[in-house]
């Protein structure tokens, strides 16, 4: 066993036994939403998981260990926490020598899961490369993760206050899949539409396993992405939220944030201009994609 990695009970049995585990991400918490909707949600996406008949893995650096799910207290301690860094591949190592608590991104989130063993991963968003990223060289390190680290993310897309075209090209460049879950066309976070397709369509949970279980079985290392549309009735449309992300990429080119910090400043400018709306749809599609995580994670497991 890994000397960095603890385990809940529930995630201990669930690896010896070798049943469907789904991880989670604990940046959503800490820096992508307020308290205490950050709170409900976590508690209700490790609960969508369960009724699916997987076991959820909430990660976490905490204490000088990766914490491969929390119990009630910790995730309470990155809902509320204050001090919560922002942790992605670069972060990693120091985290953990230096004993501070660190919220794991979709990059962090992605190496904890490889170490334990844990193979599907539900989050909301991936970073990708930023509007004008070109000239800044604002990648998210989440895509070059997906590059080299066995995990499939379930997510809905990419949000459009990045560049989607620079980041699907960025991602063939590094030979990551982008399947459209039941779409043809690459969802946008808060919208079902992006204006870009994806690279295949698979509508069954076993038809995704099979190609994952293939490309790892190549020796093809390295993620996907199994972009999975918000749900119908809780999408905005593209075209009401361009006008809010132009003016939210403003106020962050204004007063001149950068590096970790863009993302969380974005996605609260988002919420505060829709007054709230924003927040709804990103709920309720981190509640769609845990579940298909975890169907998904399950189909991993019949497929053996
Ligand atoms: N998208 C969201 N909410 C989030 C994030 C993305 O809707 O909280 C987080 C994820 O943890 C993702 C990270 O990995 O933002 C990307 O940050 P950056 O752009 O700094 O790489
Ligand atoms: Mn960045």
């Amino acid at each position: 066993m890994n000397p960095y990695l603890t385990y809940t009970d529930e995630v201990r049995e669930a690896l010896a036994l070798s049943k469907p585990i789904v991880a989670l991400e604990t940046t959503i918490i800490s820096h992508g939403m307020p308290y205490p909707q950050n709170i409900e949600m976590a508690r209700k996406v490790e609960a969508i998981i369960r009724a699916e008949g997987a076991v959820p893995a909430t990660i976490g650096i905490m204490d000088g260990k990766v914490k491969i799910g929390l119990n009630e207290q910790e995730l309470e301690a990155f809902a509320t926490n204050k001090h919560v860094d922002k942790v992605s591949r670069r972060d990693f190592p120091y985290m953990l020598s230096s004993g501070r608590i660190g919220a794991t991104t979709v990059s962090a989130t992605m190496i904890g899961a490889a170490l334990a063993g844990i193979h599907v991963f539900a989050t909301g968003g991936i970073g990708g490369v930023h509007r004008e990223g070109e000239t800044t060289m604002d990648v998210s390190a989440d895509l070059t993760e997906l590059a080299r680290t066995n995990v499939a993310v379930v997510c809905a897309g990419a949000k459009s206050i990045l560049d989607i075209g620079r980041t699907l090209e960025f991602l063939e460049t590094h030979g990551v899949p982008v399947v459209g879950y039941k779409t043809d066309e690459f969802p946008s976070f808060y919208a079902r539409e992006s204006g870009y397709g994806v690279d295949f369509r698979l509508d069954e949970p076993a038809q995704v396993a099979d190609m994952l279980r293939t490309k790892w079985e190549l020796g093809l290392e390295g993620g996907a992405i199994i972009a999975n549309p918000v749900p119908v009735e809780s999408a905005l449309k593209q075209e009401e939220i361009e006008g809010v992300i132009q003016q939210a990429l403003n106020e962050a080119k204004e007063q001149r944030i950068t590096g970790k910090k863009v993302t969380p400043f974005l996605l609260a400018r988002i919420k505060e201009l829709t007054a709230g709306r924003s927040l709804e749809t990103n709920i309720a599609l981190v509640y769609n994609n845990a579940k298909v995580a975890a169907q998904l994670a399950v189909a991993l497991k019949a497929s053996k």
